[in-house]
């Protein structure tokens, strides 16, 4: 079986899906349920049906495109990824790993191949944290990682919450109908761009993922005394913004000391209030984003940190509050999941390694439900979240091939 994938056709899709964007070529930004992220939902609902999938959504959006199998009495076997992009990023990050399944079936309908167990492609709403502040949010609740009350009262930066948006987007119904029951799915195979550059470094066409490294995400709140920047003399000041600096260093001294080599921590936003330059900062806010393969080194680090914000508030008279927006496990991909992987790049030709992902995706909310595993392919000295990320035709080409012949494998 050698499934034939239309290449130039996959690259058209996924460059006219780049331009549903608030920001123009080459940098794609679609937050969810924005008038670019339901256009381009629009686009993907007619690419489904001219497959021949049966599409189903449910209340937060999540859409399922199936490919029937002939025997209803197997668990459906899946695939799929996110299509939000992040402000000023680029046009593979998700896109590849629901526009490349569709040319996946469509190779195998092209070479007579009918599954017994139905696939499904899903298209998971809102991986990114952009809007709502917590990524993953339509595979948590699909896998009750996520309450429903609290997940409809998420608000973005003006206080629209999720239930509005999703409302005016079409989506209703109660979220607790989201939830999907334990072994809903046989298995779940994501392909997604490396996000990082071992693949390219070594050569090497496919990753098999093993594990998803874990991910917490903390908001610090500091408050401390403004007033004139010129009238408050330092020894009476109590400036937020200078706690938030040395709770950002902190951030990066605990991690390089207590996590492990993959651990990594970020302090992304950082806003401080008024804002102005002549006057003391009263207010500072920070959201850190923590991760670690190793769950137990970067739940040390969060403690630690913890000890840190009240330490540096004591002293410098601030006020503090820490809350935690999300701290999950790694999730452990299937190893018979990553041989059949392994199994499909030898059948296709190219070269395959075991791997970790340090982003992280709905699969590691899918892990709860069903045996998972990733497909990774290189991308561009490992850039992601910026404009000039970028795959190469032949690695998108490998990557669509070796999920086909996974999915024929599995759905057989
Ligand atoms: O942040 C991540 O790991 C993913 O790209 N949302
Ligand atoms: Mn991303
Ligand atoms: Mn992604």
């Amino acid at each position: 079986m050698k499934p034939a994938i239309d290449l130039p056709r996959l690259l058209a899709e996924i460059d006219a899906l780049a331009l549903h964007s608030e920001t123009p070529p080459p940098a794609v930004t679609r937050l969810v349920f924005s008038p670019e992220d339901r256009a381009a939902r629009a686009t993907l609902n007619n690419l489904f049906d001219q497959a021949g999938l049966v599409v189903r959504t449910d209340a937060v959006g999540n859409t399922f495109a199936r490919w029937p199998g002939t025997d209803p009495n197997r668990p459906a076997v899946a695939t799929g990824s996110h299509i939000d992009a992040i402000p000023n990023a680029g046009k593979f990050d998700g896109v590849v790993g629901v526009l490349g399944p569709i040319e996946a079936i469509r190779a195998l309908q092209a070479i007579g191949f009918q599954p017994a167990a139905s696939i499904d492609i899903i298209l998971f709403t809102s991986e990114e944290p952009t809007r709502f502040g917590l990524g993953c949010l339509g595979s948590r609740l699909l896998s009750g990682r996520l309450d429903p009350a609290r997940a409809d009262a998420l608000a973005d930066r003006n206080g629209k919450t999720l239930a509005a948006w999703r409302t005016e987007a079409g989506f209703s119904g109660d979220l607790a109908s989201v939830r999907l029951p334990q072994g809903a799915y046989g298995a779940f195979v994501e392909l997604h761009i490396e996000q990082g550059p071992l693949l390219e470094r070594d050569g090497i066409a496919i990753g098999a993922v093993e594990k998803i490294a874990a991910p917490a995400a903390l908001r610090v709140r500091l408050e401390g005394e403004g007033g004139h920047a010129g009238a408050v003399l330092m020894p009476d000041r109590r400036d937020a913004s200078l706690g938030a600096a040395e709770v950002a260093l902190a951030v990066e001294r605990l991690v390089t000391s207590l996590g492990s080599p993959d651990g990594v921590g970020t302090s992304g936003v950082f806003t401080i209030r008024p804002g102005a330059i002549n006057s003391v900062p009263f207010e500072a806010v920070l959201e850190i984003d923590l991760r670690d393969t190793d769950h137990a080194a970067r739940q040390a680090v969060e403690e630690a940190l913890r000890r840190e914000v009240e330490a540096i508030a004591t002293r410098r008279k601030l006020r503090f509050s820490i809350e935690t927006i999300n701290s999950d496990p790694p999730a452990l991909a299937d190893p018979g999941l990553v041989s059949a992987i392994e199994a499909s790049a030898a059948e296709e030709g190219v070269s395959c390694r075991r791997m970790i992902s340090r982003a992280y995706h709905d699969s590691l909310f899918m892990a709860l439900l069903a045996p998972i595993t990733m497909i990774f392919i290189p991308c561009r000295n490992g850039y992601s979240h910026r404009p000039d990320e970028h795959t190469a035709p032949e690695a998108l080409r490998d990557g669509v091939a070796v999920l086909a012949r996974t999915l024929a494998r599995l759905a057989s």
